[in-house]
């Protein structure tokens, strides 16, 4: 019996193996997941009572220094700043770094993904943002939807400039514009729509832009694309949750069952109905329901069944996160303004 369920676990961790899900890199610290927090520290407040203990993630590869450093030195390059934001999440899609790094840089928000965001959420976003004084758009960068403002926008944070290359001669000069952003936040989408052709590579994983690209647009406007950049410390575990949800975060570097198993809890909590439809759940059966009892239900209703008959947990949390990422569970904002 014993033997049995040894080998049991063994298959099971050959087949993360296999998957390649759970293998650390060698830059990560690979702290994770489900030990009870040692003073009740760890456990996230809710009206619904506790949730499971959050993830931790961390990562911060070398690359990312390097591009750090990077978007310092190209700053005197660039008129503005892009800074694209998850509207799904953007208060952890934001780089706490950036304000400094910047020094005083003028800067556009833009709320990429907005198709995938809850659309009065991400008004109620915008409108915070430009009663700050930030100019903020929410786009859509795979369909293009929103880029049109783009340019006008740009003039208008930087009429001053403009006003004082009129006055020198220099009316029809190009202005220049840095991309930054976290991990697949759709910087190189962004770049795309917005030059005719398609010209940075666009991945559906975090950390493949490399090196430096300038793309001119048709509307005088040069854009320089950078890499995806986080920060070495996330100030708290949901910023790193919720940039591990969407996909910011390399995958290698997370539990992914108990990442998921965080994300039925929110959805389950906040937006049960989308998630009971999708997968033909009992939505009158989540509140309490802890996050591996709903993977494991997400499961059996998809027919995700081992060679034993044991429930696939680890297929059915990459299935979730999946969709949730694709956009198809419905339209999902995890962040709110104060
Ligand atoms: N649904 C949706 N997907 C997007 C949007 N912008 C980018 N994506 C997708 O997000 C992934 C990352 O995009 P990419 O431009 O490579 O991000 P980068 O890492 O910031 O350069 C790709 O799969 C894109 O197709 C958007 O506005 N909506
Ligand atoms: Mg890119």
């Amino acid at each position: 019996m014993k033997e049995k369920h040894e080998s049991r676990r063994a298959g099971k961790r050959e087949q993360k193996r296999a998957t390649g899900r759970t293998a650390p890199q060698a830059f990560v610290k690979p702290r994770t997941v489900g030990r009870k927090p040692r003073d009740g520290r760890g456990f996230e407040a809710s009206g619904g009572g506790p949730l499971r203990e959050q993830v931790h993630v961390q990562w911060f590869p070398g690359h990312m220094a390097k591009t750090r450093r990077m978007i310092a030195a190209n700053l005197k390059l660039v008129d503005i700043v892009a800074e694209l934001r998850d509207a799904r999440i953007p208060r952890a899609s934001a780089n706490p770094e950036l304000e400094r790094l910047l020094g005083g840089k003028k800067r556009i928000i833009l709320l990429n993904k907005s198709d995938m965001a809850d659309p009065a959420v991400t008004a109620r976003w915008t409108e915070r943002y430009r009663a700050r004084g930030v100019l903020c758009l929410a786009v859509d960068c795979r369909s293009g939807k929103g880029l049109s403002g783009f340019a006008p926008a740009a003039r208008e944070v930087l009429a001053p400039e403009l006003a004082r290359w009129q006055a020198r001669g220099m009316a029809g000069r190009p202005l220049r514009v840095m991309v930054v952003g976290v991990p697949n936040a759709g910087k190189s989408s962004f770049i795309n729509r917005m030059a005719a052709s398609r010209r940075a590579k666009v991945e559906d994983r975090p950390g493949v832009t490399r090196g430096k690209q300038w793309v001119k647009t048709a509307g005088g406007l040069e854009l320089l694309d950078t890499p995806g950049v986080l920060w070495p410390k996330f100030g708290d575990r949901t910023v790193g949750e919720h940039l591990a949800f969407t996909g910011a975060v390399k995958d290698d570097v997370v539990d992914i069952e108990a990442l998921a198993c965080r994300l039925l809890e929110r959805l389950a909590r906040d937006y049960p109905a989308p998630l009971a439809a999708r997968y033909k759940l009992d939505a009158a059966a989540f509140p309490g329901e802890p996050g591996h009892a709903l993977l494991a239900g997400l499961a059996v209703a998809r027919g995700m069944l081992l060679p034993g008959g044991e429930v696939d947990t680890g297929r059915a949390a990459i299935t979730l996160l999946d969709e949730f990422r694709a956009g198809v569970i419905g339209r999902i904002s995890l962040e709110e303004p104060d």
